[in-house]
């Protein structure tokens, strides 16, 4: 009984779209079932992602996102085990951000700060290049969970990342900026036709470093970094900061809703609405993750 009255609680300041799965809308659905408490800032709400060919909808102001955060507070609903963040498209915004996380770790200081640096991906920025120092220099040193791409890696530690070395050598210099566990979603560094998912966690003086070989799948996916990061938050917290049960789990659940999505898609034109993720359909892959890519402790 005891258990159910004490979900964790997590506030995500993510986008929310009316339709498909991205941001909050691939978040908050998986994190509910794995029995979080989830309270979710609208960081924007568009009619869809912005792949579609008309995007239309509001974005939220850095002020209004305080206004938020002060009722929470009024109400003294300002207590949270974790913050999770994602796609942010303004330097403002991001600023307010770091303040919101000052303030929750103000209320407790146990608070874990999961954050999706978003930024872009293949060598291609999505965000103003404001926004790279910001995260940098502010964001870095706060997070405790950050989860780039291959991309991401290279523009927080301002080098390229050609080799695994490389890559160990980037992450390193993320904890010692501060971050102690970097999940690499997705890199070029393995085998053709392969990604690989690199993870490293600095907890006092234990380091462990794992990594995952996949098949790349053919496709367009959207939204799943998202769901990458709300898995990664979930299993860390219900493995106790077990790196290599996380990262699996949250990779065998990644997997099976891309390929449900690539099912329901089949004989279709692959377009953002057919390849939109079969996210509710993969309830049963959310909660009990079958994992058949197995993570190498380095
Ligand atoms: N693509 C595939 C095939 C994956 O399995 C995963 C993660 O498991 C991702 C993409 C997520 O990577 P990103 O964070 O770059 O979206
Ligand atoms: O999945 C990242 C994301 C978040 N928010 C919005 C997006 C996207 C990706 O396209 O369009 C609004």
């Amino acid at each position: 009984m005891e258990e159910i009255c004490n979900f964790p609680k997590i506030l995500s300041i993510q986008s929310h779209v009316v339709h498909g799965y991205v941001g909050n809308k691939s978040a908050v659905f998986p994190l509910q079932l794995l029995g979080f408490e989830v309270d979710s800032i609208n960081s924007v709400q568009l009619c869809t992602h912005t792949g579609y060919k008309k995007v239309t909808g509001q974005i939220l102001k850095e002020d209004d996102l305080a206004d938020l955060v002060e009722g929470l507070k009024e109400n003294q609903l300002d207590k949270y085990d974790y913050l999770l963040t994602g796609y942010v498209g303004s330097f403002s915004f991001l600023q307010e951000i770091a303040k919101v996380y000052e303030h929750l770790k103000s209320v407790n200081s146990n608070i874990i700060f999961v954050c999706d640096p978003v930024m872009g991906d293949n060598g291609q920025l999505y965000v103003p290049k404001e926004l790279i120092p910001l995260y940098i220099d502010t964001i870095v040193p706060i997070a405790d969970i950050l989860t780039p791409n291959h991309f991401e890696l290279e523009l927080l530690t301002e080098r390229k990342v050609d080799n695994l070395e490389d890559a160990w050598k980037s992450i390193d210099m993320l904890h010692s900026k501060g971050c102690k566990t970097v999940v690499v979603s997705s890199s070029e560094l393995g085998e053709a036709d392969h990604l690989l998912a690199l993870a490293s966690t600095k907890l006092g003086e234990t380091n462990q470093k794992v990594t995952i070989t996949l098949k790349k799948k053919q496709g367009t996916f959207v939204g799943t970094g998202d769901i990458f990061a709300a898995l990664t938050l979930a299993w860390m917290h219900k493995t106790n900061n077990n790196l290599k049960m996380s990262l699996e789990y949250t990779i065998a659940t990644v997997q099976s809703v891309i390929d449900r999505t690539l099912h329901c898609a089949e004989g279709l034109i692959h377009t953002a609405a057919t390849l939109e993720l079969k996210l509710i359909q993969s309830k049963k892959d959310i909660e009990a993750p079958s994992v058949t890519f197995f993570a190498k402790c380095i």
